[in-house]
Formats: structure tokens, C-alpha cells, sequence
């Protein structure tokens, strides 16, 4: 009897294998070292690759949040790389160290696809799908230098709560917004780090407000997350800020969080950055493997978001910038 239905079993099996090989084998897997979880952004940037790169689209996604830990996030890359995976996505924490092991890839035949920020030592990838961090930072710095001059403000004496150090939107971000600021004679009195987090902006600005009380009247935070730590120690410090107040607040990203503070008149202007990078990879994904050509650079498409009253017409490298203005429906609309 026993033999049987094991004769049964196998050749159910035998039947079935075929079909379960083929579904199996249609699942394009792909390995995503994601940075962390430090902030809105990264949250809707990781659910943008989630939901692109889902089982029903197709896809087989091993996701690794290197929660900001460089190590770590080589070492994802290098499990990826055992898994055999088909596709490599890296948004990597810090813009230099990548030469070798995206050497390794290359060597086992795996595409890479750099996403967000940018890798600034080595071209072994197929693809970089981001924003110009540089560009944020002259759009910053042009907007403030025109909005000034709209509120008859001569001196500005600027803090900075900058990214993670040595990531790409930090190094773009303070070039950009320091050309400008040397360009103009601004007062920039310190730069320090709140790697991008609403702890570290906080705990960045109660040591400013400490160090520079009635010294400063212009706070930029690289990040929105930053800018809600900032907001709560200048409340506790008795620092105005936004509209009319001490202190004019520039903030980047552009979450919905942040806009909801521009609205609210506390952040002055907010630079969109654009998390929703997963459409434009999946088509980079696609090209690869029709054996198509694509290109190594594909940039996303941000806002410059600020209220009637701080919307001023200024330029980035000759080119008129427009200022989209903050309204419920474009809060709704937002990441
Ligand atoms: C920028 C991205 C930055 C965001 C932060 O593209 O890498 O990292 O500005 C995030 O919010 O932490």
C-alpha cells in the first residue's frame, strides 16, 4: 500500500515541479541595501522600492535596512551577491569605500542600481536614479538671498544642521547653499551634523541656541526630521521662528510633515527632495534585461514649496525657478 501512494505522491510531484519551477523561475530577485530608517523621507523611499518590487509585480525583494552602518551595508551587498541575486539596488550612506566590493558584483554578473545618493569613487554600476543635492543647495541659498532682499534683511548670520556626514545630500546640500552664502557675504557661524534625524537636529540646536543666543537669525536643517528637533529646542529656548519671527527656517525633503509646518508658518521654505525613485528603476531593470542601452543618470523632479508671502522669483545657474505654493490639496498629494 505504502508503495503506492508514494508512487502517487511522486508523480504528483513529478506533474506539479515543472509549473513551481517556472513560477519560481519568473520572480526576478533583487537585493536592496536601503540606508535606515532615519526619517520620512527614507520611510517613503524604502515603501516606494516595496511596492514596486513586490511578489504580484513579479519580483522576489530581499530588503536590508543597513540602519546607517557602512559595514553593514557592505555586507548586505556581499549576501546579495551569494544569494545570486539578479538585480543589486544600493542607496549608499556615504559616498566613497565602494570600489571593491561593487568590483565583486561585476566579477558575479549582478547589474548594480545606485539610487538616492550617489557613489562617488567608483562607475561599476549600471544606473544612479537620484536628485542633484548640489541644485538643492543653490535653490536654497537663491531663494533665501531673494527673499531677503524682498524683506529688506541686510545681515544674514546663518546655523546649519547638515546630513550624515560624507553622504552625497550632505556634500551637495553645503556646497550649494555655502556657494551662495560666500557669494552674497553671509555670516555662516557653524555647521555641525544631525545626521539627518529629529534627535540629532535637536540636540544640535539646544547647543546653538546655548552657544549663539541672539547671534543668528537664519537656521537651514538638511532634512525635515532635523527640523522638527530644531523647532522643539528653539521653542524651548524661546526662539520665534518662521514668518515674521527671529529666525527664518529653510528645511529640505519636503515631506508631507514638513510641508504641514510650512503651512502652519514654522518652516519658511522646504526644497523637495524626491523619494519615489522604484518607477524609475523598474524601468532601468527592464531596459537590462531586454538588453537594452540605459542611461547612468536619471534624475527626479522636485518642488520648491514655500507660503504666498515667501514665494520670490530668484534663479539657479541662470535658469527662473518656480515656487510651488503650499495648499491642503498639495499636502494631500505629498510623500
Ligand atoms: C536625500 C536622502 C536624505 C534625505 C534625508 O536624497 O538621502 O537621507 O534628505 C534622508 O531625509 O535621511
Amino acid at each position: 500500500m505504502r508503495k503506492i501512494s508514494k508512487i502517487i505522491v511522486t508523480a504528483m510531484a513529478a506533474a506539479l515541479l515543472p509549473a513551481m519551477a517556472a513560477q519560481a523561475e519568473e520572480l526576478i530577485s533583487i537585493g536592496f541595501a536601503q540606508v535606515g530608517h532615519e526619517s520620512d523621507w527614507r520611510t517613503a523611499s524604502t515603501k516606494s522600492c516595496q511596492d514596486v518590487f513586490s511578489e504580484e509585480n513579479g519580483y522576489d525583494l530581499s530588503f536590508v535596512d543597513c540602519d546607517n552602518d557602512e559595514a553593514a551595508q557592505k555586507e548586505a551587498v556581499r549576501s546579495f551577491i551569494e544569494q545570486d541575486v539578479d538585480y543589486i539596488i544600493i542607496d549608499p550612506i556615504i559616498a566613497t569605500g565602494w570600489d571593491t566590493v561593487l568590483t565583486e558584483c561585476e566579477d558575479a554578473g549582478i547589474p548594480v542600481i545606485v539610487i538616492d545618493r550617489t557613489i562617488d569613487d567608483s562607475d561599476k554600476y549600471a544606473a544612479w536614479v537620484g536628485s542633484n543635492f548640489k541644485t538643492e543647495g543653490l535653490a536654497a541659498g537663491e531663494w533665501l538671498a531673494a527673499y531677503a532682499e524682498k524683506q529688506g534683511i541686510e545681515e544674514l548670520n546663518v546655523l546649519t544642521i547638515s546630513g550624515s556626514t560624507g553622504s552625497s545630500a550632505q556634500i551637495g546640500r553645503s556646497e550649494g547653499f555655502n556657494e551662495v552664502a560666500e557669494k552674497y557675504g553671509w555670516n555662516l557661524i557653524d555647521e555641525q551634523t544631525g545626521d539627518f534625524t529629529e534627535a540629532g537636529g535637536q540636540e544640535v540646536m539646544e547647543n546653538y541656541c546655548k552657544s549663539y543666543e541672539g547671534q543668528f537669525n537664519v537656521v537651514v536643517c538638511q532634512n525635515d526630521n532635523e527640523a522638527f528637533g530644531a523647532m522643539t529646542a528653539m521653542d524651548n529656548a524661546g526662539v520665534t521662528y518662521g514668518p515674521g519671527n527671529d529666525v527664518i527656517l529653510i528645511s529640505y525633503d519636503a515631506c508631507t510633515a514638513g510641508l504641514e509646518d510650512v503651512k502652519a508658518g514654522k518652516i519658511t521654505a522646504d526644497f523637495e527632495c524626491n523619494p519615489l525613485a522604484a518607477p524609475f528603476v523598474e524601468e532601468v531593470i527592464k531596459k537590462l534585461a531586454a538588453g537594452e542601452e540605459v542611461e547612468k543618470e536619471v534624475y527626479m523632479v522636485e518642488h520648491w514649496y514655500a507660503l504666498e508671502d515667501q514665494i520670490v522669483e530668484f534663479e539657479v545657474d541662470g535658469e527662473a525657478q518656480e515656487m510651488t505654493l503650499v495648499t491642503d490639496e498639495v499636502i494631500e498629494a505629498q510623500y
